[in-house]
């Protein structure tokens, strides 16, 4: 788009579409106005950040774990900073300094670090988050002896009594599976959830 390009006349849906699809970075200046009162924007500037995060992934406990973003548009944009979140809440730098960069390295996987990962991009525009990358750990050892809940490092009976009981109790651990038998939840209990806890039960650690 040539700089400082006015439209003038009056633009068609597809080739706002058009122009959208390469755009990286917008600047408005609008006035908007109703039957009361009129109010305009000057320059504001939304900076669009296009990031390829990882599938679904399930681990074994003690596993060393990265997870690795990759910036793909945006960056031309100026200086921006980054910070990991977990389940939504920012993780913290001082014990883990790479959660300020595009690599995040978990180390040893423990259960805990099961939950979903996404990147807040803060810069001069504004807050971005972009979609998670969700991490599972040991997702079929779900159960302990006398079919309680729990993690024990064995796979048996128990973790079917429990993953069975979480499905029709639909249960957050229950859900590992989506369509087409993929890794990963999605909010829905069905057939996808045994193929997948069965595929993980089987994988050996
Ligand atoms: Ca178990
Ligand atoms: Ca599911």
């Amino acid at each position: 788009m040539a700089q400082g390009h006015a439209y003038r006349r009056c633009a068609h849906e597809a080739e706002f579409r058009a122009a959208l699809a390469a755009v990286t970075s917008l600047q408005f200046r609008a006035e908007f106005s109703n039957s009361v009162d009129t109010g305009s924007l000057d320059n504001a500037r939304l900076s669009l950040y296009t990031v390829a995060l990882p599938a679904p992934r399930a681990v074994c406990s003690g596993e060393q774990v990265q997870i690795i973003a990759e910036l793909t548009s945006g960056a031309e944009n100026g200086p921006y900073t980054l910070r990991w979140r977990k389940d939504g809440a920012p993780m913290d730098a001082i014990a883990n300094p790479s959660v300020v960069t595009l690599l995040l390295d978990l180390g040893a996987a423990a259960v805990g670090d099961a939950g979903r990962y996404d990147l807040l991009i803060t810069s001069a525009c504004g807050e971005h988050a972009t979609a998670a990358a969700q991490l599972m750990v040991d997702p079929a050892d779900v159960g302990v002896p006398g079919g309680v809940p729990g993690h024990d490092g064995t796979r048996d009976n128990n973790d079917f009594v429990v993953f069975i009981d979480a499905f029709f109790g639909q249960r957050v651990e229950a859900d590992v599976g989506s369509q087409g038998g993929q890794l990963g939840s999605d909010d829905a209990f069905d057939n996808n959830d045994f193929v997948v806890f069965i595929d993980q039960f089987f994988t050996e650690c």
